[in-house]
């Protein structure tokens, strides 16, 4: 069985993959954040901004899911920090470690500034709309230098949004199931023929943005659509208040300094009713 690390296993989209991949490879799990892991998997605490930690949690894996790292829109320090230092951290530790296979869940927010009546590819150049896009670009591209200069093997993932259901209007056109991800995760891993591939994490969904094809060709059959909950959605669906929001696939990355991650308030209101 591989052993894979995932990084940032304490976040939204980690805790689902963790989940959704258990019992099909030997799972590493790692963060900043401490988590009490489920039974079979391995948990070691790290903070990707330090060199040394990369370099103890990339040693002996097969692959790396590497989604550690600030999520949304915020402070440039931060992203810095987190997406810039870390990334570079993990994708060199693991060259170092002899590790081949990066599967790097980048964000729709790589190209949050192509308009919504647009159809985009893999092809694409990127059109970020936000620091934390930038972001996520410098990550694709650091994966393009690792393959092309070292012979790393690069799987990104353009990441819609990741969760039970499609929270709003926006998320209709980029919801990505958590079977829909870990189908398309264990592609990254296994699939024996991959050097630098870009693909959108997203579910089959009927109102998608996306030409997905290169998702297809390497095998992806996403088993999700959000249409199935379109009409529960478009009835909270709130007045449009932000044209330029509504009018490109980044939604209110385009426009804001800062964006609230749309998992957190939850938890943060399950916390508080426990107390
Ligand atoms: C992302 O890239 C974020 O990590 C996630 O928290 C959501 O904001 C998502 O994009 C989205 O666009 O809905």
């Amino acid at each position: 069985m591989k052993t894979v690390l995932i990084t940032g296993a304490t976040g939204d989209v980690g805790t689902h993959l963790s989940r959704e991949l258990a019992g099909r490879y030997q799972l590493r799990l790692s963060d900043r954040r401490p988590l009490k892991p489920p039974k079979g998997q391995k948990f070691v605490r790290a903070d990707i901004s330090k060199m040394s930690d990369a370099l103890r949690i990339t040693k002996g894996v097969d692959a790396i899911v590497h989604l550690g790292g600030y999520s949304v829109e915020g402070p440039w320090e931060s992203i810095l920090q987190a997406n810039i230092i870390g990334c570079y951290n993990v994708f060199e530790a693991a060259r170092r470690n002899g590790v081949k296979r990066i599967l790097f869940p980048t964000s729709n927010h790589a190209t949050g500034f192509y308009r919504r009546d647009q159809t985009i590819d893999h092809r694409v150049y990127p059109k970020p709309d936000s620091r934390y896009g930038v972001s996520k670009v410098f990550g694709e591209a650091l994966g393009s230098l690792y393959a092309d200069k070292y012979g790393m093997e690069m799987f990104m993932i353009r990441i819609g949004n990741v969760g039970p259901k499609p929270l709003d209007k926006r998320r209709l056109s980029l919801w990505f199931s958590p079977r829909d991800l870990a189908q398309l995760v264990s592609i990254g891993i296994d699939h024996p023929d991959i050097r630098f591939e870009i693909v959108y994490g997203v579910s089959g969904n009927k109102r998608s943005w996306y030409d997905n094809s290169n998702a297809v060709r390497l095998g992806y059959r996403p088993q999700d659509d959000s249409e199935a909950y379109a009409a529960e959605t478009l009835a909270k669906e709130p007045p449009v208040t932000d044209r330029i929001a509504e009018a490109h696939q980044g939604g209110v990355f385009c426009t804001a300094e800062e964006v609230p991650n749309p998992a957190a308030p939850k938890k943060a209101a399950a916390k508080r009713k426990k107390k």
